[in-house]
């Protein structure tokens, strides 16, 4: 889907165990100005349920896995699995997005382009679909 894709990380293994390295300029296409992660979830209790008007993001599920539904508000939408954290999903602005069917232990790293804005939230899928229409 325009504007939302799944990359591959680079993981540097050796007999120890494995490390990925993410960083700007390189792995992510931003400036990092935060991190957050989503933990401690509950079987069956979907999150997010949002847009974002200006904000850039790349999810990683670093431990256990998640799905995630991601909708142009177009009539486009594709489910994401995150299972690994040897990739990132990047979603940029202007998409819905829903999280669900988190495994238990699922750790979901969020790397993000901006620090915490409640106000660029989009929040009503209905608004959400008529701001996408106007701005076509
Ligand atoms: C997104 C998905 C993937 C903060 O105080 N600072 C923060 O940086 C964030 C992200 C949240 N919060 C507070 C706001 C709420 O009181 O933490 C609480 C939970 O946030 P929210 O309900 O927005 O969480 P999710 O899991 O529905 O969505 C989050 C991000 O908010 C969102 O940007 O794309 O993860």
């Amino acid at each position: 889907m325009k504007g939302c894709s799944l990359l591959e990380l680079k993981s540097h293994g050796d007999s120890r165990g494995s490390l990925v390295a993410l960083e700007h300029p390189g792995t992510i296409p931003f400036e990092i100005k935060r991190v957050y992660y989503i933990y401690d979830t509950k079987r069956g209790v979907p999150r997010g349920f949002h847009a974002h008007t200006n904000l850039e993001q790349m999810l990683i599920c670093v431990s256990g896995s998640c799905k995630v539904k991601v909708d142009n508000g177009m009539g486009d939408e594709e489910i994401y699995e995150l299972n690994t954290p040897e990739t990132a999903l990047y979603i940029g602005e202007m998409l819905w997005r829903e999280m669900f069917d988190f495994s238990q232990g699922c750790v979901l790293m969020v790397i993000a382009s901006s620090v915490y804005n409640e106000e660029e939230y989009i929040r009503d899928y209905e608004k959400f679909k008529l701001m996408v229409k106007e701005n076509r």
